[in-house]
């Protein structure tokens, strides 16, 4: 027993200081400690010439030796394996990857997003349409007269193969279609891009994004209308912000109002943003006029509704402090990469 126990222990110190990367050398190992005709096979033979009494201690420090024994070879032919993959593609496994740039949301996007989130919570659902669009849902429907300067070439883009065809010149198409499909109450938001004829500068652009909203439903106010804008506002640029409306005019309402804001940059004290008024545009909106809901197929005796109409470059600019309407078309990696993920 005491020459088992010395034989183990003289064995355990020449396997801890066996080390090698090499397949052969670890196979050689096996053969030389695990194989049939192996080190350990020639101590489990010993078992049998141990007393009775001192067998099953001896059996136990056989077994444990044993585990020691396969755990080192295990090891020895990991590190073999990984090496050889290593030797093999002449690529080192362990070195960390090349990072993936993530990307960032456009600016215009962001502000679109807070918009629309705003109003989703007020119920308004997302709805959006072609950006080529036909001269009655761009037109007719919006209750806009033959010789209305906006249906003129010089601010309409028409597309050539066909003189129904334009580009959108705003999202209100949208709406339009959704009150034709008939399904009634709409309580909808209809963000997107459009496009006008006008030369490119820092302050005006020939395409751009809007956001219209449409409540079509029974009896709905000029109140109504006046506080789900409010709500926006309160939550856009905060419960201290002072509200005016004024007497406007679209063909597509009636009777249509714009809002100001009192100037979230100075405070009403008077500044560029402003132009020294204190107050700030930023939509348009009013009660749909009855030709259009007929011109839908909606009876303005049952039913009616207010829309409105904001830009998302403007506000964008405001916030992020972008002096140049260019930028946000240009997708100029450095301006775009300013921006966060989040929101
Ligand atoms: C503005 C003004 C506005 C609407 C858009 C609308 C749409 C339908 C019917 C009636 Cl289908 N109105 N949209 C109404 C008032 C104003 O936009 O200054 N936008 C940038």
């Amino acid at each position: 027993m005491k020459n088992l126990r010395e034989q183990i222990e003289a064995l355990r110190d020449e396997i801890t200081g066996f080390n090698s990367n090499d397949p052969a050398q670890v196979e050689e190992f096996r053969i030389k400690y695990l194989g049939t005709k192996g080190q350990l096979k020639n101590l489990m033979g010993e078992l049998k010439n141990v007393p009775v009494d001192q067998k099953k201690e001896a059996g136990q420090l056989l077994n444990e030796f044993k585990q020691f024994v396969e755990a080192h070879y295990e090891t020895l032919k990991s590190n073999s394996s990984s090496a050889a993959d290593a030797a093999d593609t002449g690529i080192d496994l362990s070195l960390p990857g090349d990072p993936t740039p993530l990307g960032s949301r456009h600016p215009v996007t962001l502000m679109r997003n807070q918009i629309v989130s705003i109003f989703q919570r007020l119920g308004f659902a997302v709805a959006e349409g072609p950006e080529i669009e036909d001269d009655w849902h761009n037109f007719g429907a919006l209750n806009l007269p033959a010789h209305h300067p906006a249906r003129d070439m010089q601010d309409t883009f028409y597309i050539q193969q066909n003189p129904d065809w334009v580009l959108r010149t705003h999202t209100s198409s949208v709406q339009i279609r959704e009150m034709e499909k008939g399904k009634l109450p709409i309580r909808m938001l209809m963000p997107g891009r459009v496009f006008r004829n006008e030369t490119v500068s820092a302050r005006s652009h020939c395409f751009f994004h809007q956001i219209e909203g449409l409540y079509i439903d029974k009896n709905v106010s000029f109140a109504d209308l006046k506080q789900t804008l409010y709500f926006f506002v309160k939550e856009m640029y905060g419960a201290n912000v002072k509200v005016r409306f004024r007497p406007s005019y679209f063909p597509f309402t009636e009777p249509s109002a714009e809002m100001d804001v009192s100037c979230f940059i100075c405070g009403g004290e008077g500044c560029h943003v402003c132009k020294k008024t204190g107050w700030v545009e930023i939509l348009g909106c009013g009660m749909v006029h009855p030709n259009v809901l007929s011109n839908c197929g909606i009876d303005p005796e049952e039913y009616n509704g207010f829309a409105f109409g904001l830009g998302v470059e403007r506000p964008a600019m405001l916030k992020y402090g972008v002096n140049d309407l260019r930028l946000f078309s240009e997708n100029d990696v450095r301006f775009l990469k300013q921006f966060t993920a989040a929101t």
